[in-house]
C-alpha cells in the first residue's frame, strides 16, 4: 500500500467523506526550496506572486490541496468535479457561499484506475479510467453518498502509457473519448485502429466511431464556438533532441481526417524510423506548432464577458511543461492568436510556475475551464490547486 494511499484512507476514517486537506504535509514545497511567502494567498507553498499576468488580470487560489488536481467538469449546480491521473482520485469541490472560494473538498472515491477525464451532462458526471467509462447519476444530489456508477463501457484498450483520458461532450451531444499512443512512437493504429485516434460516441456508448487518426495523445480539447469544430493539442512525441519536433494545436475540418503520427510531426517533421516513405503532404497540418516538449494539455476558447473582448481572438492553452528537456520549457497559458483558422501569433498569457533562472517549478498547469461569470480556473497536479483568473479594468478608473 502506498503511502499516499494510506493517508487517503486515514482522511476516510477521520473525516468519512469530507477531505479538508490535512493529509498534506503543510509546508510541502514541491521543489523542496525555501518557502516563498505569498501574499496573494493563504497557502504559502503557492508562490502566487511570482506569476506573470497581462495588465489587468488577478490570480488567487479557488482550492489548495487537491492532491493531483487535473481535469475539471462544472455540474449544474455548482460542483466542481475534478479528477486525478496517478492519484486514482475523484474530487468534488464545493464554494457553497459564491464567493469563488472552495469551501469544501470531497474525495469521492480513491479506488478509481487513473480516472483522469470528466465530464457532466443532464445531471450525470461521466468519468473516464484508462479502459471503463463511468456514469454516476443524480451526483450532485448523492455527493455524501456516492451511487453506484453505471458502467458505460469497459473494453478500451487498458495500456497505461498515454491511457489516462480527456474527455467532454460536443455540440453534437456526443461524448469524445480519445485514445493515446501505447508508447512514445510506434504504429500501434497496426495493432488497435482506436490507438492515437479520437473516439466519440452517444452518451449511453451506442455509436462509438474514431472521428480523428493520427494523434499521439490528446490531454484537451474544446469546440469553436463559432464553427463548432473539434479544436485539439496534441503532445509530440520524445528522444529527438530537445527542439524536435514541436507540439500541436489542431483543428478538425472532417471526421476521419488523419494528423500524422507516428508519420509526421508538426507540420514538417517526418519521422525518423516510421516517415521514410511518407510526406508530411499527406496529413493535417497543426494550427499552429507549439513549441516542443511543451506538453500541451487544455485548450479553451473565452467567450465570457469578464475578461476584454480582444482575448475571444485567442486559443488558451495549459502547457503543462516539459520533463525530458535540458532546459525545462512552458510551465504556462499560452496563447495562439487566431484570424480565422490561421495562427498569427503565439505568446505566454501567465507563466512564473516555472523559475527560468534556477529551473525549479512550484506548478504545472493542466486545465482551463471558465466560469459563468468569466473567470478562468486553472487547475495544477503538481502545486495540487486550482487558481481563478479575473479582469478587472483599472485604467477606466485612472482616466476619470
Ligand atoms: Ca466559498
Ligand atoms: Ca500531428
Amino acid at each position: 500500500m502506498t503511502a499516499k494511499y494510506s493517508c487517503f484512507l486515514l482522511c476516510f476514517s477521520t473525516f468519512l467523506l469530507l477531505f479538508t486537506g490535512s493529509c498534506k504535509h503543510p509546508n510541502k514545497d514541491s521543489t523542496g526550496e525555501e518557502v516563498f511567502p505569498s501574499t496573494a494567498v493563504g497557502d504559502t507553498s503557492l508562490k502566487l506572486n511570482t506569476l506573470r499576468l497581462p495588465e489587468g488580470f488577478q490570480i488567487t487560489t479557488f482550492a489548495e490541496r487537491i492532491d493531483g488536481a487535473r481535469s475539471m467538469a462544472l455540474g449544474d449546480k455548482g460542483t466542481l468535479f475534478v479528477g486525478s491521473r496517478t492519484e486514482n482520485t475523484l474530487y468534488a469541490v464545493i464554494d457553497g457561499d459564491s464567493d469563488h472560494k472552495a469551501d469544501q473538498i470531497m474525495v469521492l472515491d480513491t479506488t478509481l484506475n487513473t480516472p483522469n477525464g470528466v465530464a457532466f451532462k443532464d445531471g450525470s458526471l461521466y468519468v473516464a479510467e484508462v479502459n471503463r467509462l463511468l456514469r454516476y447519476d443524480a451526483i450532485e444530489e448523492n455527493l455524501d453518498q456516492l451511487p453506484e456508477p453505471v458502467v458505460i463501457y469497459d473494453d478500451y484498450p487498458d495500456e497505461f502509457h498515454h491511457g489516462w483520458k480527456y474527455i467532454a461532450f460536443g455540440p453534437d451531444e456526443k461524448l469524445y473519448v480519445p485514445v493515446g499512443a501505447p508508447c512514445n512512437i510506434c504504429d500501434s493504429a497496426v495493432v488497435d485502429k482506436r490507438f492515437a485516434s479520437i473516439t466519440r460516441m452517444d452518451p449511453d456508448g451506442g455509436n462509438r466511431e474514431i472521428v480523428a487518426h493520427g494523434v499521439r495523445n490528446t490531454v484537451g480539447f474544446t469546440w469553436h464556438p463559432q464553427t463548432k469544430e473539434l479544436w485539439f493539442t496534441d503532445n509530440g512525441r520524445d528522444m529527438m533532441g530537445d527542439d524536435v519536433p514541436p507540439c500541436e494545436l489542431n483543428r478538425l475540418g472532417e471526421v476521419g481526417q488523419h494528423f500524422g503520427y507516428p508519420f509526421c510531426h508538426g507540420s514538417s517533421v517526418v519521422d525518423p524510423e516510421f516517415g521514410n516513405d511518407k510526406s508530411c503532404e499527406d496529413y493535417v497540418p497543426p494550427i499552429q506548432d507549439l513549441g516542443a516538449h511543451v506538453a500541451p494539455l487544455s485548450v479553451k476558447f473565452y467567450e465570457g464577458t469578464m475578461f476584454p473582448e480582444s482575448f475571444k481572438k485567442y486559443a488558451f492553452i495549459a502547457e503543462h511543461g516539459s520533463w525530458n528537456r535540458s532546459k525545462k520549457v512552458g510551465y504556462r497559458i499560452s496563447l495562439v492568436e487566431l484570424d480565422g483558422n490561421t495562427a498569427v501569433g503565439y505568446t505566454t498569457f501567465i507563466d512564473g510556475w516555472l523559475d527560468e533562472e534556477s529551473q525549479e517549478r512550484w506548478g504545472r498547469p493542466v486545465d482551463i475551464l471558465f466560469l459563468e461569470d468569466g473567470s478562468m480556473l486553472i487547475s495544477d497536479d503538481f502545486g495540487d490547486a486550482i487558481y481563478r483568473v479575473t479582469y478587472k479594468d483599472n485604467s477606466i478608473a485612472m482616466v476619470e
